[in-house]
This record gives C-alpha cells, structure tokens and sequence, in this order.
C-alpha cells in the first residue's frame, strides 16, 4: 500500500524555532538541525516532522502562512531544506513539513488582494467574506472567539477565521451562511473553492518534489464550513479523497496525517463520529498526547500516568477503538507531547514516572512521535511570556513546552550563541535541568532509556504498529500481549500491583518479579517481556 513504510516508522517532532541556532539571532534554524543530525539519527528514528517552517508574520508561530512555497528567513532558504532533506536521508531519516490547509495569514497575498478589493472577485473569492453577520455562530470556531471578524477595509463586511483573528480560513466551499434553508453560499466546485483545491495540491506537489516525505495536515477537518449539518464534513472527506487519488499516482510513498481528526479523550464518540471521518482518505491519524491519558492538562479527569493511581485507561481505549474500527489498518500516531500541551515531563512527574509512560508509549500498538526533549525529560515551564500566540485559552499556555533545547552546559543551554535576553523563548532556567550530554554518557540517563527502547521496537517486529493488542488488564497494572508474542506490563502509580500472567522473559523490565502465577510489578514498575 502507498506509504507503507509509515506504519513501521518512529517520529520526531521539532518545533524549529526552539531546536538549535546556527546563527546567533536567538532563534532555531534548519542550518543548526543539520548540525544536531547525528543526535536525531542516534536515537533510532525514521522520521523527522517540522512545525510549520514557511514564510510568516509568527502570529501564530508560523501556522499563519504568508507564503507557503518559500522557508521562512529565519529558518534558512528552500536549499537549505534541500539540504536537510539530503543529509537526513543519508541517515536513513525522512523529513516531514506541516501543511497549514485551511487558513493563511492575513499577510498572504491572497488575502491582502481580496481585503483591498471593492467586493467578490470575478474569479472567485479564495475567502469566505459575508456582508452582514450570519445567524449561525460557527461554534467550533477556535480559540473560542467570534468566528466572523469584522473586515478592517477597505473591503467591507466580515471575514471566516480558523483560529486566531489573523488566519482567515481559506475558501473550499461553504454552507448557508443565512441558516439551514439558506442554499450554499459556495459549492466546493464554485470557481473560488476550485482555485483554492488547485493552490493545495501544488503546494503538496511542490515539496515532495523536493524530496519531503509528506505531511502533518493542520486541522485538515477545516475545509470545508458547514456547521449546520454533517454536508460540510461530507464534502471535506470527499476533498481530501480527490487529493488522496492525485497523491496515490504522482507520489505513491508519500504520507498524509491530519491533525485533529482523531477521537478526543473526554468529548463525546458521538459528537466525534462524523469528525474523525476525515481520517478515512488519509494515511494516518494523530492521537493528541492527552488522548494518551498520559497528560494532566484539558482532561476532565485524572491520567492514567498518575502516581496515586486515580486514572482510568477506558477513555482512551474506547477513543482507539472508535478510530480503529474506521479502518484497522491504518496506523496511529501516539505522541510523547506536542508543541500544543504540557510535555511528557509536567507537574512533579520523576524520570522513574516517565520511564512506564515510555514503555507504553514504545509498545502499544502506534507510531509513536517523540517531542524534541522529551528524550532527555525537558520540563514544562509554567507562567512563560506570551510569545508568537502561545496564549490561545485562558486554561493554558503553550510556551511551557516550546522552549529551547538544552544540549549541554554550555551558554544558553548550547542553543543558541545569542545574549540570553535575545532568545526567543528562555531556556529553563533550573540549574539541574537536563541536557543531551549529560545524558549520552550516563546509561541509566532518559536519553539512553530511550534509545534502548526505540532499539527495542526495531528489532521486534509484534512491538511495531502492525502487530495486534490483546489487552490483559485495563488497570493498574495495564498489561496487553503484542502480536501474540511479546507481553508488556505497566505500572505507573506508586503502589505495587499483581496480575496472573502466562510465563515470559524479560527483555528489558523494572521492577517486576515473577510470582507463582504471574507477576509482581513494584510502584512506577515496568516490563516487555517474551512469552515462553
Ligand atoms: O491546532 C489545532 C487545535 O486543535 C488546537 O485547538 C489545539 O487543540 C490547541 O492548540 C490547544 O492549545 C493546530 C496547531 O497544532 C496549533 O499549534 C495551531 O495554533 C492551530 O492549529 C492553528 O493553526
Ligand atoms: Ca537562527
């Protein structure tokens, strides 16, 4: 099947501006990963997935695309990437940008052009612009602010915003703006919608050319705006369908994963049912960290990973199986963190706590994504400044969990050159915060847990995505057997826990000791085991 390899693969997530300065200027650039390779590819994984890294005012940290054919300047050049793209290949990584489908900036020519203009454009308008306020309030609208901003002219009336104020959604077609007797304003086949179908698949075209192995797609359910009924998402589904065929032929490796399509852990599978459908035409979904349980944050309920032992895993089964059953095939992708929430290291959680959250992680039956950091346990900065619209919910800031990288013990943690005032976002300012060389030679480090784990994944093929997940215990101590072959055991709270199981080997295992009928897992225990 077109981009298999997918299924197989472990992630990388980077968010550029935070991962290393080649330069001085404070903040991260595509000269200063290449020069970080050889770390990425000594943790054994096969894909690197960038945060948006086109030309952008960074409203929103460059998910407002003012250009999306040319690498943002503070990140480097389009031969950079080039470059990047060559000299990961070389060890065995591919590189993976982020396509921001549904809005631009509001300093995209596109829209700059339609703002300056007396009304609709004879060739079809690549926005959605009302005159007056329609009834329908657009709730989903993110992060919960109007949907419909007032034009600031000279075009007048009022545009559709995806996010914040300054990404105006992009035009694929839209749905009674009067209400539900209304007929569509704009079919998905109206010359607007098509310009805007045609402007995608060159972007996609236009990178993969370039050697990209695919893309995340940033809230890919955002195409096309009907919040009156399930057409809208219908007609979404079928788009991404129609890029998904063109995909298919022209770039048969290539993967797409939308964001945001997945089952939310702690929203309704109802509500989501017609939701994550958009995840049928694409090649993977993406699980949100939280969704893992793993997370304290947004959840409505404790996390599985907490050491008293007040979580429950069934969200997050349920949500799992809810998205399997769209098709079993297809793989999911589970994520350490994200540049959206906390990271895996958030309130008091200890290496020893993190060590269990990895092992599940690694084995459960995903793709799983490592966040920049993660692998040595960066922290969760709380109370950081607003910077390029970490704010966006009074209930969080995501600047805790984009702060620069910390390689050694050098000025600025060995990220950037800069005067420390000058970084984009501060460094952890922790003297014992960790850093990559601390943890390279330490083998009882995060770093190398990790490394040993992904090795682990490697060279067993039921630990990998493909393999099926029996579930044994679905609580304290969570226990499934991975493609009839291997078990594995997790124990994340503090006090220990039994369970009857087959006999097996240890392959690698914390705290676990075999019993007359099963095994003893110690508090924060862990093990992946081969049944005998
Ligand atoms: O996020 C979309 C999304 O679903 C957000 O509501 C997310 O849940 C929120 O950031 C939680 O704090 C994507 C990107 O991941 C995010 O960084 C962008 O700001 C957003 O799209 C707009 O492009
Ligand atoms: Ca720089």
């Amino acid at each position: 099947m077109a981009g298999d390899w997918f299924a197989d693969a472990v992630m990388y997530e980077i968010y550029p501006q935070s991962f290393a300065d080649s330069n001085g200027d404070g903040i991260g650039d595509l000269r200063g990963v290449i020069d970080r390779l050889d770390h990425i590819a000594s943790l054994g994984v096969d894909v690197i997935w960038f945060n948006p890294c086109f030309a952008s005012p960074f409203v929103d940290a460059g998910y407002d695309v003012s250009d999306y054919l040319t690498i943002a300047p503070r990140y480097g050049t389009n031969d950079d990437l080039v470059e990047l793209v060559e000299a990961a290949g070389k060890r065995g990584i591919r590189i993976m940008l982020d396509l921001v489908a549904g809005h631009t900036s509001i300093e995209h020519p596109w829209f700059r052009k339609e703002l300056h203009a007396d009304g609709p454009d004879p060739k079809g308008d690549r926005y959605i612009w009302c005159e007056q306020l329609p009834a329908s309030t657009w709730a989903r609208a993110m992060p919960g602010t109007p949907a419909w901003v007032e034009s600031p002219g000279p075009r007048r009336g009022y545009y559709l915003k995806n996010f914040y104020d300054e990404q105006p959604a992009l035009n694929f077609g839209w749905a009674r703006p009067g209400g539900a007797d209304q007929p569509w304003r704009d079919a998905v086949d109206a010359p607007g919608p098509l310009r805007n179908r045609q402007a995608l698949k060159d972007i996609i075209g236009f990178w993969l050319a370039k050697g990209v192995a695919g893309f995340r797609v940033d809230m890919a359910f955002s195409l096309v705006k009907d919040e009156l009924s399930d057409e809208g998402r219908a007609e979404t589904v079928s788009l991404w369908g129609e890029i998904r065929r063109w995909l298919d032929d022209a770039y048969p490796q290539a993967v797409l994963i939308p964001e945001g399509a997945e089952p939310r852990v702690g929203e309704s599978l109802a509500f989501d049912a017609d939701f994550f459908l958009v995840i049928k035409e694409a090649h993977a979904s993406l699980f949100d960290n939280h969704a893992a349980g793993i997370l304290p944050f947004q959840a409505p309920r404790e996390p599985f990973f907490d050491a008293e032992g007040r979580g429950s895993t069934r969200p997050f089964l349920d949500a799992w199986t809810a998205a399997k059953a769209v098709d079993p095939g297809r793989p999911i992708v589970l994520s350490t963190a994200d540049h959206d929430y906390a990271r895996l290291r958030v309130g008091g959680r200890t290496a020893e706590q993190m060590r269990s959250a990895l092992v599940f992680l690694f084995t459960w039956g995903s793709v799983p994504c490592l966040y920049y950091g993660d692998e040595i346990g960066m922290r969760y900065l709380p109370d950081l400044p607003n910077v390029e619209g970490a704010v966006c919910n009074p209930l969080y800031n995501r600047a805790g969990c984009r702060t620069p990288m910390q390689w050694d013990s050098t000025a600025n943690a060995g990220f950037s050159a800069a005067a420390a005032a000058k970084l984009y976002l501060p460094i952890d300012p922790d003297p014992q915060r960790p850093t990559v060389a601390a943890q390279n030679d330490d083998p009882a480090s995060t770093l190398n847990f990790v490394r040993g784990l992904i090795s682990l994944r490697q060279a067993h093929p039921a630990l990998r995505a493909r393999a099926s997940i029996e579930v044994l215990s679905e609580g304290y101590p969570l226990a499934y057997v991975r493609g009839g072959t291997h078990l594995v055991v997790v124990n994340p709270r503090r006090e220990a826990a039994s369970l009857a199981v087959p006999p097996a080997t240890p392959l690698l295992a914390e705290g676990v000791t075999t019993t007359a009928d099963g095994l003893r897992v110690a508090g924060f225990g862990y093990g992946i085991l081969a049944l005998r």
